[in-house]
């Protein structure tokens, strides 16, 4: 297991581990006596490891993963409680959600136990979620007098529809596996043993496809949250044309024609 860039205080350990295993990576949230709760040295890390990553020309998708307890059980109570009107403006938090949402290699999201919180809004700013059966989805920030801040009444809307995002949101109630993925929150359930394995294998379906296919591909569905649907369309309409003037797409299509695998260089 290797680690990237070292950006905690000196006395303290990672709180994010990454494996490489090229083409893709995988990062392992890493504080399991808090159930993988988003403090700020968390955010830090995953932030520095993602960026690194995406940089990476060998990477082609990344696994984003906790532990079978919990994928992450929220934003860590002790780093949100109290801060000043000036560490909220100046603390750069919002900045490292946007920093997650610029990475333009896929995420998938492996989740098994709590995801909850910015835990649940983390795995939503993924590309998509991969879930063990144990999991549980929610937003129970109304349990603490506040509401989701990292996207979640934005994001889970769009996911499930209004009056299942009010349910969950407004209640604080946890949505199983099952449910999670019939709503639509959810690509694929899989056994609990299976959950990490299963989104490795999602990420060596990308991995194998031309990176600047797949990139543009991710942008354009992200369109569809952030746009109306002519804007959506044009957008598209464009990657599509940058996607066949590429090395990767002239040899796919050759490829299918000779009958053989096509050779793919990210160009
Ligand atoms: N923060 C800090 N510590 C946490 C934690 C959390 N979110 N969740 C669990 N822990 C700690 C517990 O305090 C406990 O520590 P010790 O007592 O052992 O020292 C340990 O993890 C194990 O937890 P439990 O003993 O509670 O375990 P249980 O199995 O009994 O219960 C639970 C599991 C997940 C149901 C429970 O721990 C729980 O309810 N946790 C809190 C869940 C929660 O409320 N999540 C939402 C947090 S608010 C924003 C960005 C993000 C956010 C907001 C703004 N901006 C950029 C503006 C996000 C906000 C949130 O996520």
């Amino acid at each position: 297991m290797g680690v990237l860039a070292d950006l905690r205080p000196p006395d303290r350990p990672m709180t994010v581990l990454l494996e490489r295993e090229e083409p893709i990576a995988v990062i392992r949230l890493n504080r399991p006596e808090a159930l993988n709760a988003l403090s700020n040295q968390l955010m830090s890390e995953l932030v520095g490891a993602l960026e690194n990553l995406d940089d990476d020309e060998a990477v082609r998708c990344i696994v984003l993963a906790g532990d079978d307890k919990a994928f992450a059980s929220g934003a860590d109570i002790g780093d949100l409680s109290n801060p000043t009107h000036l560490e909220l403006y100046f603390g750069g938090r919002i900045d490292k959600w946007d920093a997650i949402r610029s990475v333009r290699t896929p995420i998938v999201a492996a989740v098994s136990g709590y995801c909850l919180g910015g835990g649940c809004e983390l795995a939503m700013a993924c590309d998509l979620i991969v879930a063990s059966e144990t999991a549980q989805f929610g937003q129970p920030e109304t349990n603490l007098g506040v509401l989701p801040g990292a996207g979640g009444t934005q994001r889970l809307t769009r996911a499930i529809g209004k009056s299942k995002a009010m349910d969950v949101i407004l209640t604080g109630r946890f949505l199983s596996a099952r449910e999670a993925e019939a709503a639509g929150l959810v690509a694929r359930v899989v056994a609990a043993e299976a959950w990490l394995d299963e989104a490795k294998r999602v990420a060596q379906a990308i991995a194998a496809k031309s990176p600047i296919g797949v990139r543009l591909a991710k942008e354009s569905v992200n369109q569809a949250f952030e746009t109306n649907l002519r804007a959506g369309l044009e957008a598209e309409r464009k990657a599509f044309h940058l996607a066949l003037s590429s090395e990767d797409a002239q040899e796919g299509m050759k490829a299918f024609l000779e009958k053989r695998k096509p050779e793919i260089k990210g160009k």
